[in-house]
């Protein structure tokens, strides 16, 4: 079970309490005792998530969150994640045209998606985080990707989300790319009410929902 060591509530806690020195200390241990980078960070994700509560019961403030999204970002620049999240391919699988939707500026969920889509083989265009939809139509034509992904983690995204699939519809690319929607929010039916072709509100599984698409064995 996630969490269930010493190690891993540790790491969970000190999250919880934005402890930035003992975060990157813990994190450092478990990945040099051998523990999966992905695996971190979920436990990492765990942490965030009670961030977000301690928010929601405004225990914490805005200046939290950030401070969050800092911590997290500094345990994906340590040198045993860089290396899983950086690996360079040659011979690219596909393309993939990647933004948070208009009204979020969340990007650290998106970043992990781009960092891992890249490491398997894709080429991502990323256009950065509240992408109008205007924008995301004139790139498809522009780049002519085999997939397009949105991400967003406010729930309104789920409307704007379900905004740039009508747009792609509108201007007849709809059958031209294939759409996978991103978040912490998004569920099945969210994702149909979406109008995407698939979801995901883990990483891992979303590039290999992308591996599939493009023909390559998700194992490879
Ligand atoms: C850090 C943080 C911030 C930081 C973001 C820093 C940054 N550079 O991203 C800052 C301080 C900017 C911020 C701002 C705000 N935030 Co904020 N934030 C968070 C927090 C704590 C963590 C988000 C995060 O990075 N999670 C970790 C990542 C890795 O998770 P993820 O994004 O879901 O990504 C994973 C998957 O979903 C998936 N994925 C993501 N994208 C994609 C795309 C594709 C294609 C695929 C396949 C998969 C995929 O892969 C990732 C890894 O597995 C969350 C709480 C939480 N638990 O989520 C609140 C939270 C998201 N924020 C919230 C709010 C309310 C806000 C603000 C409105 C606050 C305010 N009053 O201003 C603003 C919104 C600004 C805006 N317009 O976007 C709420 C949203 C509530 C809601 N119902 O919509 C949350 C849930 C907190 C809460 N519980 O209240 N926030």
């Amino acid at each position: 079970m996630k969490g269930s060591s010493e190690g891993e509530q540790l790491l969970i806690k000190w999250v919880e309490q934005l402890d930035e020195e003992k975060v990157l200390k813990t994190a450092g241990e478990l990945l040099n005792g051998g523990m999966e980078p992905l695996y971190l960070l979920d436990l990492v994700n765990e942490g965030m998530n009670r961030v977000g509560k301690l928010y929601e019961n405004k225990e914490y403030y805005i200046a939290d969150l950030i401070m969050a999204g800092l911590i997290f970002r500094q345990v994906l620049e340590l040198d045993q994640m860089t290396a899983h999240f950086h690996a360079s391919h040659i011979n690219k699988i596909g393309k993939v045209v990647l933004g948070t939707v208009k009204g979020d500026i969340h990007d650290i969920g998106k970043d992990i998606i781009r960092g891992m889509l890249e490491a398997n083989g894709f080429e991502v265009v990323d256009l950065g985080v509240d992408v109008p939809k205007e924008s995301f139509v004139k790139k498809i034509t522009e780049y002519h990707p085999d997939i397009l992904g949105l991400s967003g983690v406010l729930t309104n995204t789920v409307e704007t989300m379900k905004e740039v699939v009508t747009a792609f519809g509108e201007a007849g690319l709809r059958d031209k790319v294939k759409i996978i929607v991103g978040g912490n929010h998004l569920t099945k039916e969210t994702s149909m009410y979406i109008g995407a072709d698939g979801f995901s509100n883990d990483a891992s599984v979303g590039v290999k929902i992308c591996k599939k698409w493009v023909g390559e064995s998700a194992n490879g």
